[in-house]
């Protein structure tokens, strides 16, 4: 019988060789020294064994089983080894390579310049109004007294939706809308797309337009400027001089252009500012008095100004740009500039 055992250690360990999968080996294991393994049959004949040697046999066959068992679980463990070392060799990271960089995003500068516009107007005390962008021709043209045979109401500059609908071709119609849902005092900023056909190096079919609007008892021309001057400084610097031109809009009565000092020459005459040492950027007024009629504000009461301006013409200065059409094209090595 320690012979049977001997050959069956032996087979074993011959076997095992063979065998390079963990499955093969678990396998020989139970054939081995499973319950209905070698090791037991072996031992079934122990019955047949005289008394004295059957300690000598035991011995032994707990030998056997220690010694494949042993061997059985050492290449179990060389197999996990191989297997550990090729996936990391497979999949090698080389810790010492610069990671990769984040892509930062940045505000275009159009949304720039109407956040900075918003910010400054936010702390002399404006709120912020929006409206829709399809608007009919009442709030558009109508209650802005903008006449029937106005020129801004041809086909040739106003998209036109409808006989009634147009895309709104500035943000006046939001001042209309909340003079008709609040009373004065009234203090708001209004900024958003408007639409105009019309395009070239300075025109472009979409732009963005704030205007502001003052409503109260006693506002006067005196207010209209000091705003508009406390704006112009603390956008451009306050050593920029700004003036006032007499001019015309249908809303406001009287009107003015307002020019400031030429950022480029600081006054001395340049390209940019046609050698005039003034570029205009926004236009102005008191609020029209028929405009209050529309939206039954009581004229002997209120008096109100309003002023707009065009958000690329002030990116452009600010930014230099000569060509409008550079904001709305997204050319990253443009934007990146920003
Ligand atoms: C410009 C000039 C201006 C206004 C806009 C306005 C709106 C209402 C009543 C009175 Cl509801 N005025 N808006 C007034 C004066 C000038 O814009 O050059 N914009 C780009």
């Amino acid at each position: 019988m320690i012979d049977d055992l001997k050959q069956l250690n032996e087979s074993a360990l011959n076997k095992l060789k063979e065998l390079n999968s963990i499955d093969e080996i678990l396998n020989l294991k139970i054939e081995y020294l499973g319950k209905k393994g070698h090791l037991t049959s072996v031992l079934r004949n122990m019955s047949k064994v005289s008394k004295e040697m059957r300690p000598e046999i035991g011995k032994v066959a707990n030998e056997v089983k220690k010694s494949v068992e042993a061997s059985i679980d050492a290449a179990v463990e060389t197999i996990k080894d191989a297997d550990k070392n090729k996936s990391l060799s497979e999949k090698l990271i080389d810790v010492t390579l610069p990671g990769r960089r984040g892509q930062l995003g940045r505000l275009h500068p159009i949304t720039a310049v109407i956040e900075e516009i918003k910010d400054t107007f936010q702390r002399f005390g404006f709120e912020i109004e929006e409206g829709p962008e399809i608007e009919t021709d009442y709030y558009n043209f109508e209650a802005l007294n903008i006449p029937k045979d106005h020129p801004a109401r041809d086909m040739q500059d106003t998209f036109y939706i409808s006989k009634d609908q147009v895309l709104r071709t500035h943000t006046s119609p939001v001042q209309i809308r909340t003079f008709e849902k609040q009373d004065p005092p009234v203090k708001i900023i209004a900024p958003g797309r408007v639409y105009r056909c019309d395009s070239d190096v300075t025109h472009s079919p979409m732009f963005h337009q704030v205007e502001g609007f003052l409503v109260d008892t006693d506002v006067t021309f005196g207010d209209l400027k000091g705003i508009l001057v406390a704006f112009i400084h603390q956008m451009f610097g306050d050593k920029i001089g700004v003036r006032f031109r007499p001019s015309y809009f249908p809303f406001t009565e009287p009107s003015a252009e307002v020019d400031m000092q030429c950022v480029i020459c600081m006054g001395k005459g340049c390209r940019v500012c046609s050698k005039t040492g003034w570029l205009e950027i926004l236009g102005c007024g008191m609020i029209n008095p028929a405009l209050f009629e529309y939206v039954k504000y009581d004229t002997e009461k209120y008096t109100g100004f309003a002023f707009g301006m065009g958000v690329e013409r002030i990116a452009m200065l600010k930014y230099q740009i000569n060509d409008i059409r550079l904001l709305f094209e997204n050319n990253m090595r443009f934007l990146r500039q920003f």
